[in-house]
């Protein structure tokens, strides 16, 4: 088995030198990696037109999302979820820090791999998008009215959050999968004891379909594997998820080669809406924990966040029918299930073949009890009776697999750098398109959904190497864009992402435009440190704090002289802006300031800390060229010693 892995690891670096020779002799070929003459037409957007689709690509270890467009591959916004981030103040101001609580305390970063966007009857509806939080697990909803993370909620007794966050058909459940299995509760033991005493929870989280609120329905206590990608069941198999596995060997070192022993690992089958009664009708266990849950109110502008202090575990072999094991090859990463929810594909990163399981056949192998045994007591079905059929050595290194709507599958392979189209059913190869290099997901718009809108397909590499101008050791990572409306596959685009876009989300256009915020109304800010008139402007001091409410509007901040503040004061500028017009916020920066700027949207509240060290008169301005008279949006605030008698005043346009 050492010996296999080798050369497995061997192949992985000659594909990687290979792939990056061919990419400097292949340019320009048809069919090679290299553009049709009309390519260049098919990306072009004319200036001041829009792109058909937006697509949202997970930032990996930037911790957020980032919206492009698409065919032109222009991005337009990074949405801050998991990452502080100064361009906003999303992080830094006050409103916003209770995002990041966790039971871990204050964790202004995560690794965000998987967007969903919400749907209902199984066609994408464009109200949210959800993603997950790797690391310290988290799952996050995004406002597709705002594009802002509105609610994050934390997952108790989970640790590598990566089979998540996919989305039920009627968005009834976003599903969190945990990758590394743990003591569940955590308690100190040795590592070494891990088989058989660790847990993967598979969190099933609601979805209060008026309000998008999220809250742990229940998690299902699963054998000590890793549970690496998840996908509901579609169609006829709604009611179903399904999670692919690795290390069923439940090894705890030198995973490379530990856990890569067993010919077949699991793809386990959940019928959440048995667990679901199962829950109803009082199953399941209580079980301490502490998460948090926080949550940003679009009228207040402000974030809460609430430790919860219990959550529902469920014992998949209390619930008769609820789990079962579909037998994959070989290690599998990606679990995809098609657009009919008939077939679930488990592509084995070490297997020659892809496997392709058969919900019907699953269905009565289940029916008639037809199990080779179990595994800690959760029936296992026979390979051969759950099989559909397999793809032939399709390519080396499969990683995911999308769906077009029209009967065909597309898988990446990472190790041979391409894109293999298929036909399922059939299962012969009909096309293949190199990537320039290392594809991890592609991504179909709308390709999570009953009804894919298969014009295209993203290629996200995860090596850029020759493909951009050289930025030093580091390069963007790239997307690769293909027309896939016809029978072959065709290279139209390269464009950088930021970040490490694992996978992405696309939604045509025109479902989201329309409903897109473009102010917020001053009349309905409920920030309870809202100045609704400039009138009311003032500064206030409680001790050793001092509230400015501040409002701004083209081309002033109101007050813009303050004097009577002290060292050792804490300053809290709380600022409304008062325009009610498309795209004018104002920003608002402090000399001194340890935090980042504010980036205000029209009537909406924002607060800034500063603490004053210096005697001195010291400027703000704003940081968004908002008016021809920017330049002169700017104030002093005096700042007097600590012992000092300065009476605190304010002003605007007096002397
Ligand atoms: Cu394959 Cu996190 Cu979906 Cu990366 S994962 S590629
Ligand atoms: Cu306000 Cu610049």
């Amino acid at each position: 088995m050492k010996k296999a892995i080798n050369i497995l690891v061997s192949l992985v670096m000659v594909a990687g030198l290979v792939s990056c020779n061919n990419g400097e002799n292949k340019k320009g070929s048809k069919g090679q990696g290299g553009l049709a003459t009309n390519a260049a037409e098919k990306v072009y957007v004319a200036p001041g037109e829009h792109d058909e689709y937006y697509a949202f690509f997970s930032g990996g270890y930037s911790g957020n999302l980032t919206v492009y467009g698409l065919p032109s591959g222009r991005m337009f916004k990074e949405i801050p979820v998991f990452s502080q981030f100064p361009t906003s103040g999303y992080g830094y101001s006050e409103e916003t820090k209770p995002m990041f609580n966790t039971s871990f305390g204050f964790v202004p970063w995560d690794d965000s791999h998987h967007p969903d966007i919400s749907q209902t009857g199984g066609k994408l509806d464009g109200r949210w998008i959800f993603i997950n939080g790797n690391n310290t697990p988290r799952i996050a909803r995004i406002d597709l009215e705002t594009f802002e993370t509105v609610e994050i909620i934390e997952l108790p007794n989970s640790a590598g959050n990566h089979s998540s966050s996919f989305i039920t058909e009627n968005t009834e459940y976003v599903v969190a999968g945990t990758r590394f299995s743990v003591p569940v509760p955590q308690r100190d033991m040795p590592i070494k004891d891990y088989k058989g005493n660790f847990k993967g929870a598979l969190s099933f989280i609601s979805v209060d379909q008026e309000t998008g609120r999220m809250g742990i329905k229940f998690q299902l206590m699963m054998p000590g594997f890793n549970y690496d990608l998840s996908h509901p069941g579609r169609d006829k198999s709604h009611g179903w998820f399904f999670f692919t596995t690795y290390n069923t060997e439940e090894a705890n070192t030198l995973m490379e080669v530990n856990s890569s022993q067993n010919d077949k690992d699991f793809i386990a089958a959940v019928n959440w809406k048995v667990i679901e009664d199962y829950v109803n009708n009082g199953g399941g266990t209580k079980m301490p924990a502490n998460y948090a849950h926080n949550v940003y109110d679009h009228d207040t502008h402000l974030a809460t966040s609430t430790m919860e202090k219990e959550v529902l575990t469920v014992d998949p072999t209390k619930v008769p029918g609820a789990v079962f094991f579909l037998p994959t090859p070989k290690s599998p990463h990606g679990c995809d299930v098609d657009p009919t929810g008939e077939y679930i594909i488990g592509n084995g990163k070490l297997s020659a073949d892809l496997t392709v399981h058969s919900f019907t056949k699953m269905l009565d192998a289940i029916e008639n009890k037809k199990f080779d045994g179990e595994a800690y007591g959760i029936p296992i079905l026979k390979f051969e009776d759950v099989l559909a059929g397999t793809v032939k050595q399709p390519g080396l290194g499969p990683l995911h697999t999308e769906f077009d709507g029209k009967g065909n599958a597309y898988t990446t392979f990472f190790i041979s750098s391409e894109v293999v189209k298929w036909k399922l059913g059939t299962w012969e190869v009909l096309d293949r398109q190199p990537v320039f290099y290392s594809v991890g997901h592609g991504m179909i718009p709308g390709g999570n959904s009953r009804e894919p809108f298969g014009k295209y397909f993203v290629a996200m590499n995860k090596i850029t190497k020759d493909r951009y101008l050289p930025t030093g050791p580091e390069l963007e990572h790239s997307a690769q864009l293909f027309d896939i409306s016809g029978d072959k596959m065709e290279l139209l685009l390269d464009f950088p992402t930021h970040g490490e876009p694992h996978y992405a989300a696309g939604i045509r256009a025109d479902i989201l435009k329309k409903n897109s915020k473009q102010f917020y109304k001053l009349a309905d800010n409920k920030n309870p440190y809202a100045t609704l008139s400039e009138a009311d402007a003032r500064v206030e001091r409680k001790g050793n704090e001092v509230h400015i409410y501040m409002t701004t509007i083209r081309s002033h901040f109101t007050p813009d002289n303050i004097e009577g503040v002290k060292v050792g004061d804490k300053v809290f500028f709380h600022i409304t802006n008062h325009e009610q017009d498309f795209d004018v916020p104002h920003g608002f920066a402090m000399i001194g300031a340890n935090n980042a700027e504010l980036l205000i949207m029209p009537g909406q509240t924002k607060t800034l800390v500063w603490e004053p060290k210096q005697v001195g008169v010291w400027p703000f301005y704003c940081t968004d060229f908002c008016s021809a008279l920017h330049q002169e949006m700017q104030g002093y605030v005096r700042v007097s010693p600590a012992n000092s008698n300065m009476e605190l005043s304010w002003s605007l346009g007096e002397d």
